[in-house]
């Protein structure tokens, strides 16, 4: 089978031409990274480029990804383009046996290099690899309209913000019953935003770049899209009340508590106003 035909190639490229649509993906905004499997990388060995890329220095350090592949976009690349020209945009990467380097073994065929924000992919990669053995293949950045504004208006910690946007579908907190991670404002693209950013990844699968956008993970494709479309759905429906005046009534604290008793799913009750 042609590569751009597997099955993990086809489901990265659906995120980058939904995510698009939604409009997160504003010029070069955002940027997608997929852990491959074995059997991904097996499939995916025969359209590796033939002659060897340099191995260049990924900004940090990932010794629990040594050996990984993955598949990426290209800095500067935009997401509008990705379903058009996959072999142009995106790349696969493999990583050294130190965890220090990366080269490029298939796409970017006009040339680039891998997401300016490689360093907080593969150290939240890094992170949530180990925490769920290695379940986690997805970690998905985009520039949703709704939660930026929002981060100029909520306060920026992570019990305020959850709870507002668990209050906004009664669903939510069973869909991000972790909470959402908040990374006050910082310069993007480097190893510090990631250290930062993977740090509460120990906590969360989803982390609000303060100014900026979200970063969020996952198991597969359809989770962690679905997951970055209700939050932002729930900042949606937040930025319409407080464009109405604000809140007469919401959900009972309790509501909650019966909710994670009734889907037999644990929220972090710390959110709650117990
Ligand atoms: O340009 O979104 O954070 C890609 C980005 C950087
Ligand atoms: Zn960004």
């Amino acid at each position: 089978m042609a590569i751009l035909d597997e099955t993990f190639m086809q489901g990265f490229i659906d995120v980058c031409a939904e995510g698009y649509r939604k409009g997160w993906h504003e010029r070069n905004g955002g940027n997608l990274s997929y852990r491959m499997s074995e059997a991904d990388v097996e499939a995916a060995k025969p359209s590796f480029a033939t002659s060897k890329h340099e191995w260049a220095p990924i900004g940090t350090e990932v010794p629990g990804l040594a050996g990984e592949y993955f598949l990426v976009t290209g800095s500067g690349k935009h997401m509008r383009n990705v379903p058009k020209a996959p072999q142009d945009n995106i790349c696969i990467i493999e990583i050294d046996n130190a965890g220090v380097n990366y080269r490029i073994c298939w796409g970017l065929e006009k040339g680039g290099r891998p997401t300016s924000e490689l360093p907080t992919h593969l150290m939240n990669h890094e992170i949530k690899k180990k925490l769920t053995d290695g379940k986690y293949r997805v970690i998905y950045h985009a520039h949703p309209g709704n939660v930026i504004a929002l981060t100029f208006v909520l306060p920026l910690d992570s019990k305020n913000f959850t709870h507002e946007l668990w209050e906004m579908a009664t669903e939510n907190p069973l869909v991000f019953p972790k909470g959402l991670g908040i990374v006050p404002w910082m310069v993007p693209g480097g190893r510090e935003i990631a250290v930062a950013t993977s740090k509460l990844m120990n906590d969360f699968d989803v982390a609000i770049w303060a100014h900026h956008g979200v970063f969020c993970s996952g198991s597969d494709f359809d989770e962690t899209f679905s997951l970055m479309d209700t939050i932002e759905k729930a900042a949606e429906i937040c930025v319409k009340v407080k464009s109405m005046g604000g809140k007469n009534q919401t959900i009972p604290e309790k509501g909650f508590v019966d909710l994670s008793r009734d889907f037999g799913i644990k929220i972090k009750e710390e959110i709650l106003n117990l």
